[in-house]
C-alpha cells in the first residue's frame, strides 16, 4: 500500500539508517538511545523512553513505548482535536513568519473543498502585502473565495467580514490567516486576541479552533516557540509543515509530548494535495519499519 508517512519521513528513516544501518527484530537499548536522538526526539524524552525499556527492545516494546506518548489524561484517552459542529465552522490560523501558514490554508481549503464543504479564506496577515497576494493567488488556483483588504488594515476587520460573508453565502468553514511577527509578543498577542474577540463578535462561539503552524525543519527547536504561542493564545491544535524536507522527523514525539496538544495535519510537499491528516499509527509504524524487521524475517 502506498504509504504517504514512510514517503514523506524519507529523509527522516534515511537519517535513523545512518546509525543503525541493518534491521533486525532485537535492538540493544543504546542503540535505540542514538536512534532516537538521531531523528531530532529531544534528549529528555529520549531519555524518558530509554530508561523504561529493557536491555534488548522488540517492536512492540518500542511501539508500546511510543504510542504512550500520545495519550491524553488518562490511560484510555488519547490527545484528539474536539469536533465542531458549528456552521460555519471558524479556524484560525497561528504560526511564525514561514512556518508554512499561508500555504497549509490553501490545504486545508482544498481538503474540506474536496471533502463537499462550502469554504471562504480570511486574509489577516495584514502585515505584508505579499501575504495577501499569495493568499488571493492560492484562492483562484484553488476556486475557493477571498475576503481581504488592504495592507496595513485591521486584521481583525477581515475576520469580521469574512464570517459575515460565510453566513451570508451559507459556508461551512471559514480559514483565516494572520501574521507572525513573534519578535513582538506584546503586540503579536494583542492582536491575535483582537482577532479572535471579533470573531465571537461576528460569531457567537467561534472561532472554533486555533491551529498553530510549526516549521517542520526546525524538528524540537520549535517547541519554545510553540509554547509561546500556547500559552498566549491556548491552542486547539497543531500542524506541522514541510514533514517532507526534513531528518527531524522525530521531534513529533517531543513535540507532543511537551505541548500535549494533538497534531492534527502533517504538510507533505508544496502543492494543494501535498496535506495529510496526522496519522499516529503510520507515522509510528514508518519509523519502526526504519529500525526493525518482523520477527523471523531475513534483511
Ligand atoms: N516542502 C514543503 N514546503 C512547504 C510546506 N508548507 C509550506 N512550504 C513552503 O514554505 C514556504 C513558506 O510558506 P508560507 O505558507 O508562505 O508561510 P507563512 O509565512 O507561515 O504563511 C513556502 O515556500 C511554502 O511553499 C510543506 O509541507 N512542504
Ligand atoms: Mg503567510
Amino acid at each position: 500500500m502506498f504509504n504517504i508517512f514512510k514517503k514523506t519521513l524519507q529523509k527522516t528513516i534515511d537519517s535513523i539508517r545512518t546509525v543503525s544501518p541493518k534491521r533486525r527484530e532485537k535492538i540493544d537499548r543504546d542503540e535505540i538511545e542514538e536512534i532516537l536522538i538521531s531523528c531530532d526526539v529531544t534528549y529528555e524524552l529520549v531519555e524518558k523512553i530509554v530508561d523504561s525499556l529493557p536491555e534488548v527492545v522488540t517492536r512492540s516494546r518500542l511501539d508500546n513505548e511510543l504510542n504512550n506518548i500520545f495519550r491524553g489524561e488518562s490511560f484510555y484517552d488519547r490527545l484528539e482535536l474536539k469536533s465542531v459542529d458549528a456552521k460555519p465552522c471558524v479556524e484560525i490560523i497561528i504560526g511564525v513568519n514561514g512556518a508554512g501558514k499561508t500555504t497549509t490554508i490553501a490545504k486545508l481549503a482544498t481538503m474540506y473543498k474536496n471533502e463537499g464543504k462550502k469554504v471562504i479564506l480570511g486574509a489577516g496577515d495584514t502585515f505584508r502585502a505579499a501575504a495577501i497576494e499569495q493568499l488571493k493567488a492560492w484562492s483562484e488556483k484553488i476556486g475557493v473565495p477571498i475576503v481581504y483588504t488592504k495592507q496595513g488594515h485591521d486584521p481583525s476587520a477581515v475576520a469580521y467580514d469574512t464570517i459575515c460573508s460565510a453566513i451570508s453565502r451559507n459556508c461551512t468553514n471559514v480559514i483565516i490567516d494572520t501574521a507572525g511577527r513573534l519578535h513582538n509578543q506584546t503586540n503579536l498577542k494583542n492582536e491575535l486576541e483582537k482577532i479572535i474577540r471579533v470573531c465571537s463578535k461576528a460569531f457567537e462561539g467561534s472561532p472554533h479552533r486555533k491551529y498553530l503552524v510549526l516549521d517542520g525543519t526546525q524538528g524540537n527547536s520549535a517547541i519554545e516557540q510553540a509554547k509561546i504561542f500556547h500559552q498566549l493564545l491556548k491552542v486547539d491544535g497543531i500542524i506541522i509543515t514541510k514533514l517532507d524536507g526534513t531528518s527531524k522527523g522525530g521531534a513529533l514525539f517531543s513535540i507532543v509530548d511537551e505541548l500535549r496538544l494533538p497534531i492534527a495535519y502533517i504538510g507533505t510537499g508544496e502543492g494543494a494535495e501535498d496535506f495529510s491528516k496526522f496519522d499516529q499509527k503510520a507515522y509510528i509504524d514508518s519509523i519502526l519499519d526504519a529500525v526493525f524487521i518482523a520477527e523471523n524475517q531475513e534483511e
